[in-house]
């Protein structure tokens, strides 16, 4: 076992001190004003959620604990068996950060990484067997959220609230057990549903229990040389690449505040004590939105169905004339705008880096290389298009096509890489939203009459 739980009750005492501060002496005190704009629009710029982990700025993108992606790279823990620099930090040591907003040392990231592997090598029996038999053609992200959902059925946090034998206060030592269960379990989930889709359920890899999380993804997706049947012949360069991909793609996703679909959705669900397996399925659920994460794949199509009508240089007035196409038929440029952002993605940026740090590997990938045009023309199109509030590249725009890349087809899969992602800043939260002891998300409604009488129509 690592020493995460030692840690957060070393910091609970203080937390909860705070906490109990603010809502004694600031409860009445104002965050913003709600509109009707907002109310009728998706609560768009309405203040009204406390997340932990993550804030976003709307200039300069994400910050975890304070420490934007770059300084992530800096200071986070990378893999412990390998001396290579221009390894990307492992998702371990920023869920460690996000959990108790510290950088972890080298041993507590190699520590959370070991215990998350061990809790990770068996899935329960009856959750294997729902697995093995869901259809091998049921959307990829339906199969993800019935896996978790099934594994209620050994959720600690459920057994001891109605056993009654479980005070509030005690609360998140069980909610923080399920909750690393969820994510230890990730790797195991998404290797079933990938050789579900790919090879009718023969195992593409081996799960091994002293390498790390990321790893142990890309072995089960049949991507490594060592532990897996290595699909697609891939070189040792590229198949250590592709790990550092999914370090780099799982490290950089896991939290966007508490907005945005997935992680709001999680909350909600866990805010009504649901346990950390219904609620991180619930999660899943809203991921799988064509606005949200799907959009990764909506991309790859995108660009994959353009590429096919471009000339061989991509002309920009041949590229211009397809997004007015697409524009005008009413569709969505997939993999632009954002809710809040107002700039580029940074995700976006560290996605491009890892392509511009390979040259050799991408420089005759067509796809790619429409992806990186389009992030300078698109902006462009839209802002004369007048509608979209944020005309650049959002997070979705490359990722997706990486993977394609190295050998990933199978489209709808895509957002499950994401949503083994989006698992760490969620149940984050959830585990902090009960050492605090929030309480049920239950926010007030207008009816129709009332909101005509507001506005005095
Ligand atoms: N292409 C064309 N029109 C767009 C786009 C786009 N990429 N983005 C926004 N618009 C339109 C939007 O449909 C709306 O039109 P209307 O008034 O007719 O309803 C108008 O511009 C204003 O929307 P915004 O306020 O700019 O965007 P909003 O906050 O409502 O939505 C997204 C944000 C991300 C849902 C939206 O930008 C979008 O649909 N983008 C394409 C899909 C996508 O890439 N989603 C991934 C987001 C990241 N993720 O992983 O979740
Ligand atoms: C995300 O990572 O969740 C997306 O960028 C969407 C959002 O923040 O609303």
């Amino acid at each position: 076992r690592s020493d995460l739980k030692a840690a957060l009750k070393e910091l609970i005492p203080q937390k909860r001190q705070d906490m109990l501060k603010i809502k004694q002496k600031c409860s009445d005190m104002k965050v913003g004003d709600i509109t009707v704009g907002s109310l009728i629009g998706g609560m768009r710029g309405n203040c009204s959620m406390f997340w932990q982990g993550t804030s976003l700025d709307s200039q300069e993108g994400i910050r975890f604990q304070g420490k934007n992606i770059k300084e992530c790279q800096a200071c986070l823990p990378s893999d412990p068996t390998s001396c290579d620099p221009s390894d990307n930090f492992l998702p371990e040591s920023m869920l460690w950060l996000l959990m108790t907003g510290n950088v972890p040392t080298k041993q507590q990231a190699s520590n959370l990484s070991s215990e998350l592997a061990y809790r990770g090598a068996h899935l329960p029996d009856y959750t294997i067997k729902i697995m093995r038999n869901l259809p091998q053609d049921m959307h990829p992200m339906t199969q993800l959220a019935i896996g978790l959902a099934s594994m209620n059925k050994s959720s600690r946090f459920a057994r001891k609230y109605e056993q009654g034998s479980l005070g509030k206060n005690d609360y998140w030592e069980y909610t923080l057990d399920d909750a690393l269960q969820v994510i230890a379990s990730l790797p195991k989930l998404t290797g079933l549903i990938y050789s579900n889709i790919v090879s009718n359920g023969e195992p593409l890899g081996q799960y091994n229990e002293n390498r790390d999380w990321s790893y142990n993804i890309c072995s089960l997706l049949g991507m490594t040389t060592g532990d897996s049947i290595n699909r697609h012949d891939l070189t040792e360069q590229q198949a250590k690449d592709f790990v550092n991909l999914m370090r780099l793609y799982t490290g950089i996703h896991v939290d966007h505040e508490g907005g945005n679909v997935s992680a709001h959705t999680t909350h909600l669900v866990g805010s009504a004590l649901g346990d950390p397996f219904l609620s991180y399925s619930s999660g899943i659920m809203g991921l799988a939105g064509p606005l949200h994460g799907l959009a990764a794949q909506e991309v790859v199509k995108f660009l994959i169905e353009m590429n096919s009508k471009l000339s061989p240089e991509m002309p920009k007035s041949e590229i211009e004339d397809y997004l007015w196409k697409l524009l005008n038929s009413k569709r969505v440029v997939p993999g632009y705008g954002h809710a809040v952002l107002r700039k580029a993605d940074p995700r976006f940026t560290a996605m491009l880096d890892f392509v511009k740090a390979r040259p050799e590997e991408f420089k005759t990938d067509r796809n790619v290389a429409l992806m990186q045009k389009l992030s300078e023309i698109a902006p462009k199109v839209l802002i004369e298009h007048g509608k979209t509030k944020n005309p650049y590249p959002n997070v979705d725009s490359a990722s997706g096509i990486l993977f394609y890349h190295y050998g990933i087809k199978e489209l709808l899969f895509l957002t499950v890489i994401f949503g083994c992602s989006r698992s760490m800043g969620p149940m984050t939260q959830l585990v902090w939203d009960r050492i605090y002891g929030l309480p049920i998300e239950r926010p007030k409604s207008l009816d129709m009459d009332s909101l005509k009488a507001l506005c005095h129509l």
